[in-house]
């Protein structure tokens, strides 16, 4: 069983995203058997119908936030999902003040699962919100394995690249990358984000 765990701001399309990998993991690579976990606190609600539409499991942890309220609570529900459904994936989003790297310090070093990270930033407001907030998307992309420019058809071309450069700077990550999660994502890079292998 592995764990993807995927960060970003509220409404940086985390969601969007998720419902096209799931997608890519039945439809093209032949995962049969993944949950999403969704960890929403006050967010716009998830689709719950198009992802339950797709025949995986989809659960909800709304009491509190999985990186900090209910850190001591995720290793034992993560055993059970284990337990009960024993899937080949667990895909988790985050609520959208969440810091991904908690999450999977605590997973690993309870339970010893490999997790791997993608963080999605909106592309349009990035500007904006990083004079705000740089604390936050600092800690949001630690040991992020990929960090995604979403909304990336919300700007223009010479701004994405500023977004990108500064996503870059921002993240230390290497691979950063832009995208439209709500039109389609390249193959090739979902299969990066979940096993590392270009
Ligand atoms: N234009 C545009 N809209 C997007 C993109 N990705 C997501 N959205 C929209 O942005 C809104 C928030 O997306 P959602 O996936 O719910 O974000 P979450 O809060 O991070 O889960 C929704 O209305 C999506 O349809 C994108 O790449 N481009
Ligand atoms: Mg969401």
């Amino acid at each position: 069983m592995k764990i993807l765990l995927v960060g970003g701001f509220l409404g940086s399309g985390k969601t969007s995203f998720i419902i096209k990998l799931a997608h890519h993991m039945i439809d093209d690579l032949g995962i049969g058997n993944i949950v999403i976990l969704e960890n929403e606190i006050g967010e716009i609600s998830v689709d719950d119908k198009v992802l339950k539409g797709s025949g995986y499991e989809v659960r909800g942890l709304f009491a509190g936030c999985v990186c900090c309220t209910l850190a001591g609570e995720l290793p034992s529900t993560i055993r059970s999902i284990e337990k009960d459904i024993n899937p080949d994936w667990i895909i988790m989003e985050a609520t959208g003040v969440a810091f991904p790297y908690n999450i999977k310090e605590n997973l690993q070093g309870a339970l010893g699962l490999e997790c791997r990270i993608v963080t999605l930033a909106d592309a349009q407001r990035w500007n904006r919100l990083i004079k705000a907030m740089e604390h936050l998307f600092v800690y949001q992309m630690k040991d992020a394995d990929v960090v995604l420019a979403n909304k990336a058809d919300l700007v223009d071309a010479e701004t994405l690249q500023g977004v990108l450069a500064s996503i870059k700077e921002v993240s230390g990550c290497e691979e950063v990358v832009a995208t439209c999660a709500n039109e389609g994502i390249d193959s090739k890079l979902l299969d990066r984000i979940i096993t590392g292998e270009a």
